[in-house]
């Protein structure tokens, strides 16, 4: 049995006048309302209400979509194939508790749900699943492929990951024992020298420019051989270290694209996938902790008007991070430290244990609470503060300690352990210590994950937004922040702050379907509920 089902996207229909359905598409006006806050020099807040009239277009028709994954061999890679299969063709697989059916779990867009509104009758809330907000593709209709500089087939593939369960993995082998990945880029020095023995599935040759023309092919080729309307490209390859940024080799679009003529050693595989599907038109999703993105890749995204979106997938810890730090913050509670501990056992840890990879990903785990604590001040003193205090000029505000250790533990497969301590200071000088122990399989955290990036990236190259009053309607921009709920280190547009808290992610998130819609998104005001 197969159990594809089309995207419909037809389960709610807003019955209003700036809410237009037409055959193509799904034309929405929708104001958005803020506020401009200015400081006096008397320290008094004035604040100006603001509101913007938008127009919104959302073309309906998803057509067929191709998921490209670089790292296809990987944990990661073999997961999501294995997943996108077992759902596909219904397989379902014994274990000890039972008969286990295949699932999304995991995935926001599938297995979550959106508060629209009240029923008018009964005064309750309605909620419905994200997915049927507006038309996306279901993760059974990717076609699925990718590159791996391992050659192994993906079955084989599969076995070596040891995630899933045997039952499973024996039922999918005749599915997945004909898929081979494409071979692919390999520069050593980005990633840890332990990997060397998995690198026999490698284009041809040193020439970077040949390289980024070889990857811009497999694109078009993987689309017309498969007849795809659209495609996504996401790197779920090893950890890169960071690429250095150096004025005139990765700064601007231009010089980045004579680096990569000039085979510049500072260009990584990643950037290169990167330039690739920009150049190509198709979305790339960095969902490691490198620096992808340099400035110049950015640059030539703007330029392209195409989409990109990073850095590095947030699946367990830095999820919960985010979720206590802002709990403890907005209850006045002060975190003093909060300490972080992994161990794994995986090729994904295997690779950390080079100092240079987990620098990568010490980056991306330790950013996390940053808005959170410069959010309070009342709690956290400013720079301002620290320096008129001490009288020692300082830039940096008050902060937790925050330290994350990862090691590689073969003996636990890809069942990561993560421990955390957040230690916090009380009323009164008391403290508090809360200590929180997860372990579960970190494939199986990311795989929706990946879903989720790819289904959501899609839709978002089909929607375009115009001012009220303008003419022409415009592509989004190019750095797709509303994917940060999926991401530990966002992204975002040059200038504008990242926001960490899952909670803001999810909203912004939430808020822009429903905008697509026309709706607004103060649901939680409740406001008949508070009055007579
Ligand atoms: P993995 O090591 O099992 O898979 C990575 C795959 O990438 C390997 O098969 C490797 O051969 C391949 N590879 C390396 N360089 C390549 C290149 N240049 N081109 C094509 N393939 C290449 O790792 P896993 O567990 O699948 O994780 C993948 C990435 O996702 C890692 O960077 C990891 O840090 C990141 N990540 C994983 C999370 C999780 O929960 N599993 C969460 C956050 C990030
Ligand atoms: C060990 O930390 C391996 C990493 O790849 C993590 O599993 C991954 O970055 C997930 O981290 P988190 O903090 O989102 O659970």
């Amino acid at each position: 049995a197969t159990a594809r089902r089309s995207p419909e996207g037809g389960l709610i229909k807003v019955e209003s006048d700036s809410t237009k359905y037409e055959e193509e598409g799904i034309r929405a006006k929708f104001t958005d309302r803020g506020a401009d806050v200015v400081k006096g020099a008397d320290g008094k807040f004035s604040v100006k209400k603001t509101e913007k009239t938008y127009e919104f277009y959302t073309r309906s028709k998803v057509g067929k979509v191709g998921l490209m994954l670089v790292g296809l061999g990987g944990n990661n890679g073999t997961t999501v194939l294995a997943t996108h299969l077992a759902n596909r063709h219904q397989i379902s697989w014994r274990t000890k508790d039972g008969l286990q059916q295949p699932n999304y779990i995991g995935s926001v867009v599938r297995a979550s749900t959106v508060r629209l509104g009240i029923d008018p009758e009964t005064g309750k809330d309605v909620f419905v699943p994200l997915s049927d907000m507006l038309p996306m593709v279901h993760p059974n209709d990717f076609v699925i492929g990718g590159w791996d500089i391992s050659a192994v087939p993906m079955d084989k593939a599969m076995l070596r990951a040891k995630v899933l369960e045997w039952d499973l993995q024996r039922q999918l082998i005749p599915h997945m024992e004909g898929v081979q990945p494409l071979p692919s880029i390999y520069y050593p020095d980005f990633i840890a020298a332990n990997q060397a023995d998995r690198a026999d599935n490698l284009i041809d040759g040193d020439d970077k420019q040949v390289h980024l023309d070889h990857i811009r092919n497999d694109i078009r080729k993987f689309k017309s051989d498969n007849e795809l309307d659209s495609v996504v490209v996401l790197w779920t390859a090893n950890t890169e270290r960071y690429a250095e940024i150096i004025p005139g080799v990765n700064d601007t679009s231009d010089n980045l694209l004579k680096s990569i003529k000039d085979s510049h050693e500072e260009v990584s595989p990643s950037t290169i996938f990167a330039v690739a599907s920009i150049l190509e038109g198709v979305p790339f999703i960095n969902g490691s902790p490198q620096n992808t993105f340099v400035p110049g890749c950015i640059e030539l995204a703007e330029k392209n008007q195409t989409f990109i979106g990073g850095d590095d997938f947030k699946s367990g810890q830095t999820k919960v991070k985010s979720v206590l730090a802002e709990f403890l913050v907005n209850a006045g509670i002060k975190p003093l430290s909060i300490s972080s501990y992994n161990h794994l056992g995986n090729n994904d840890g295997k690779n950390l244990s080079s100092q240079r990879q987990f620098r990568s990903k010490e980056i991306s785990k330790s950013s996390v609470v940053d808005d959170m604590v410069a959010a309070n001040h009342l709690l956290y003193k400013t720079a301002a503060e620290l320096t008129a205090e001490t009288g020692e000029v300082t830039k940096k505000g008050e902060h937790p300690d925050h330290i994350v250790v990862i090691k590689h533990v073969p003996a636990v497969g890809d069942s990561k352990r993560a421990i955390d301590e957040y230690y916090s200071e009380l009323l009164m000088g008391g403290r508090n210590v809360m200590n929180i122990f997860n372990e579960c399989e970190d494939s199986l955290l990311a795989t929706p994950l990946i879903f989720d990036l790819a289904i959501l990236a899609e839709l978002l190259t089909r929607v375009t937004y115009k001012p009220e009053g303008e003419a022409e309607y415009k592509p989004l921009y190019s750095v797709l922040s509303l994917l940060s709920y999926m991401l530990k280190a966002p992204l975002v547009k040059p200038g504008t702050d990242v926001v960490n808290s899952l909670n803001r992610q999810r909203n912004a998130l939430e808020g822009f379907l429903k905008a697509c819609l026309g709706l607004e998104n103060n649901g939680d005001l409740l406001l008949n509920t508070r009055i007579w």
